[in-house]
């Protein structure tokens, strides 16, 4: 079969089409993004008809593959993981639903994270809703599992939580394709009613997840995904899930590790090798990528007073990613992984790129709210979150998408002014509009400064469910026309932008300014495919 080289991201993407997916929903989020833009740059995807959309929000994306599961189809959602909080009503009533065609919901943990704003550990949020988990160690088992996951998926009537990490997700290996399956026909679900969580029903529901619980146990104590390694040494057990265990296997090059080694992929937890692990061994070590999950649950699995370092002892730090040296550490060994590394990797702070328009509007704001003492700005999550760094200094709150106007408004009613929320266009769709909503409906005293940068910047420009809507979305939900003002972002406009936010700050109400340039990344990207297209078009004509 063929062979490619693939990121953890993509092996999912290809096992997706290769296991006969129909339909991807998705929005961007580091380490997630590259499934989407996987399947919607491959050839493959494009013949076999395979739907992707770049949905609204996460919850948008959870329930609109729940729709396709309940036409019989098999479908894929991606996030990263802060998505699933949005997704989660979706995501949490859809274990009582279950599924009719198979449905994978895959979520990129960002331990330590690089690219968020915490590092929660989504197989708390699987079993949460009582679902099965995957969690591949590598890039071949990541292409695996989706085969695996959605044949689950369907046999036991469940979405399935296929859990992944940043590096994961990031690096590449070898990844033997497996032959094409054909996609589901459109096949209602044999309960017509499993789907309509009224009470009556719902308990029901509820009742027959409860029972699903032992096969899924079940499932994994079977899966060829849990492996139990037999080792010499009984002073310790290690149990290692996910990604960890490459971590371990790098402080053994020799591939023998002296101790027994559980490794876990697919969860509920393999009671069976817990138990047959304890019966062998004087301490436990767990090796987890995220929270001490496995960690947490393994003495009232074990019922007993047991010795287990790990996270919650500190014998490994309790936050941040695992690393060679870190497992090490904890094995008593000596660190010695990647000791030396080169000065251009050190890192830099981020910032704006040049020519940003999002730098033009936040100068202009700067220059406004020199004249008001108790100015405040909350901010939201995009490109523009680094003005809180220097030379900017823009913004006193980031928290969550969409927490910048009802930030703003809470301020307001608190009695502070100005209140001025900045927001970018993407997250205004993602979760903006209902606070916007609040506002508009007590006439809050707020400006709302709307970054119309034509694109979801911060992921590296994927469309933006805004674009070519604001005015008139702020305007449909009740936003005074005057109240809505379009600035143009460069520096020759600067005095004009002032005036503006002068004025709307000014004003009692609620404020739209909608500062409008595109942002220089995607505008050079353009750039550069229209002079290609221009220099092929002269040669043809040659
Ligand atoms: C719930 C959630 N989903 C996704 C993300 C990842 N993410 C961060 S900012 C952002 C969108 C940024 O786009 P936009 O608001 O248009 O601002 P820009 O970066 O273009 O300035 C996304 C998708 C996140 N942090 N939280
Ligand atoms: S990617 Fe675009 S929006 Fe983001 S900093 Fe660069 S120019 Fe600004």
């Amino acid at each position: 079969m063929q062979r490619l080289l693939l990121l953890g991201d993509e092996a999912l993407a290809q096992g997706a089409i290769d296991a006969g997916l129909s339909g991807m929903y998705a929005y961007p989020g580091t380490p997630s993004t590259e499934i989407m833009e996987y399947i919607q740059h491959s050839k493959d995807a494009k013949e076999r008809k395979i739907h992707t959309d770049w949905s609204a929000n996460e919850k948008t994306a959870m329930e609109t593959a729940l729709g396709m599961s309940y036409a019989g189809k098999r479908t894929m959602v991606a996030m990263k993981h802060v998505g699933l909080n949005v997704a989660a009503d979706a995501f949490v009533n859809s274990s009582i639903t279950g599924a009719n065609g198979g449905i994978i919901v895959v979520v990129a943990d960002d331990p330590s994270m690089h690219s968020s704003q915490n590092e929660q550990d989504s197989r708390f949020y699987g079993n949460f809703s009582m679902m099965p988990i995957l969690e591949p160690s590598n890039q071949q088992e990541a292409y695996d599992m989706i085969h695996y996951g959605f044949e689950m998926s369907e046999s036991f009537g469940t979405p399935v939580l296929l859990r992944i990490t940043t590096r994961l997700a990031h690096s590449r290996a070898d990844v033997v394709r497996r032959e094409q399956r054909t996609q589901n026909e459109i096949k209602l679900p044999e309960d017509l009613k499993q789907f309509i969580l009224l009470p009556s029903i719902a308990r029901k529901r509820y009742k027959l997840l409860l029972e699903k619980q032992n096969d899924f146990i079940k499932a994994s104590e079977e899966s060829k995904f849990n492996r139990y390694h037999e080792g010499e040494d009984k002073s310790m057990g290690i149990i290692v899930s996910g990604i960890a265990y490459n971590y371990l296997m790098e402080n053994y090059p020799d591939q023998k590790v002296p101790y027994p080694v559980l490794h876990i992929n697919q969860y509920p937890i393999p009671e069976k090798y817990i138990q047959k692990m304890n019966e062998e061994v004087d301490s436990f070590l767990l090796l987890e990528e995220g929270y001490p999950f496995i960690e947490e649950k393994l003495k009232s699995i074990l019922a007993k007073e047991l010795i287990v370092k790990g996270r919650l002892d500190g014998t490994v730090p309790r936050d941040g990613e695992l690393s060679p040296n870190i497992v090490a550490k904890a094995l008593g060994m000596e660190v010695t992984y990647g000791e030396h590394i080169p000065n251009f990797v050190a890192g830099r702070p981020p910032e704006l790129c040049k020519g940003c328009p999002h730098t033009d509007s936040y100068t202009a704001l700067n220059s406004v709210l020199e004249d008001y003492e108790m100015g405040r700005v909350f901010a939201d999550i995009g490109c523009y979150t680094l003005a809180a760094l220097p030379p900017l200094e823009a913004i006193h709150t980031t928290v969550d998408m969409g927490a910048s106007i009802t930030m703003a408004k809470g301020a307001a009613d608190a009695g502070l002014f100005p209140s001025v929320a900045v927001i970018g266009d993407s997250t205004f769709t993602h979760s903006g509009m209902t606070g916007l909503l609040d506002a508009v409906m007590e006439n809050s005293n707020i400006v709302v400064m709307i970054l119309d940068n034509s694109t979801t910047g911060m992921t590296g420009g994927q469309t933006s469910s805004a674009f070519g809507r604001i005015e008139g979305i702020c305007e449909g939900i009740g936003v005074d026309k005057d109240h809505i003002r379009i600035i143009n972002p460069l520096k020759k406009f600067h005095e004009q932008n002032v005036e503006v936010l002068r004025e709307e700050i000014e004003y009692n109400g609620v404020s739209v300014i909608i500062p409008r340039r595109e942002c220089v990344q995607t505008l050079m990207r353009k750039m550069k495919v229209k002079r290609a297209q221009r220099k092929k078009d002269k040669e043809a004509e040659k």
